[in-house]
């Protein structure tokens, strides 16, 4: 049986990439007074790097050749991405960002069945508590017994630490898990610290390599809107739900009956 499931954050949970995170930093550059604007499909390009501060670092070196060296190069982006931080959390209060399909309701089935739940994620912990809190109320924050987020594993994904780190937290195994992923750097993560992963890609994902994902769905899907599947199995009840998961979870084991 599966024990645990573990979420990505962005563009698993909701979609905060586009409308959210590019938003809050392209806000933060015109308040610094750089005239820096990540338009969609540089942002989709930028995607490619996890961590918001490692991005602004990246853009620079490769977009921005002239731009003058700081004294204190880390502590300028520091201060960049603390004001950034500040424009999400607004946008998430404002209630702009909606949970995809079929999270809150998979959330709720797991809860119900004793499944227990995580998150692993390069985002800053504020962000993941503001997500939660705009979108399901604040006790949903309880609901996650650990929250693996931003620097609290030094390598980001799609390095497998911060999985690592969680599953060290709940002491369960990999095998007894199943990770939630919307990118080809989510899905590395997790394959190599060994956990199953489910994907729901996105606008900005659709394209990526899933290599070693056990299915790759357009979403969790509701009863009133069934899923698309890319690859893996066609969930049985059109939607995914924990007969689903249980299903991925005998296939990753082997044992494609159950
Ligand atoms: C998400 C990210 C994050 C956000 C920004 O990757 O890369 O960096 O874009 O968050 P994943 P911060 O979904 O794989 O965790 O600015 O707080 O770093
Ligand atoms: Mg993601």
């Amino acid at each position: 049986m599966i024990k645990a499931l573990i979420f990505d954050v962005d563009g698993t949970l909701a979609e905060t990439e586009r409308d959210g995170h590019r938003v809050a930093f392209n806000r933060a550059f015109a308040e610094a007074g750089l005239k820096w604007v990540w338009d969609v499909p540089l942002y989709g390009e930028l995607l490619a790097i996890t961590g918001g501060k490692e991005r602004i670092r990246h853009f620079i070196d490769t977009h921005q050749p002239a731009f003058p060296p700081q004294a204190d190069e880390a502590a300028f982006i520091a201060g960049l991405h603390k004001a950034k931080t500040a424009h999400y959390l607004k946008l998430l209060a404002e209630g702009g960002i909606p949970l995809r399909p079929g999270v809150r309701r998979l959330l709720g089935e797991a809860r119900t069945r004793g499944v227990r739940l995580a998150i692993a994620t390069t985002t800053t912990p504020e962000n993941v508590t503001g997500l939660l809190e705009a979108t399901l109320g604040a006790e949903a924050i309880g609901w996650f017994e650990v929250i693996g987020a931003g620097d609290i594993v030094p390598k980001k994904k799609p390095a497998g630490d911060i999985y690592t780190w969680v599953l060290e937290q709940m002491r369960l195994e990999p095998s007894e898990c199943l990770a939630f992923e919307d990118s080809a750097n989510g899905v590395r993560a997790a394959v190599e610290a060994g956990i199953p992963v489910l994907v729901t890609d996105n606008s900005y994902t659709a394209h990526d390599d899933f290599t070693g994902a056990l299915a790759v769905l357009s979403d969790l899907g509701d009863p009133s809107q069934p899923v698309t599947v890319q690859r893996g199995p066609i969930p049985a009840s059109g939607f995914v739900d924990c007969a689903y998961l249980q299903q991925l979870h005998a296939l990753a084991q082997g044992n494609p009956t159950g």
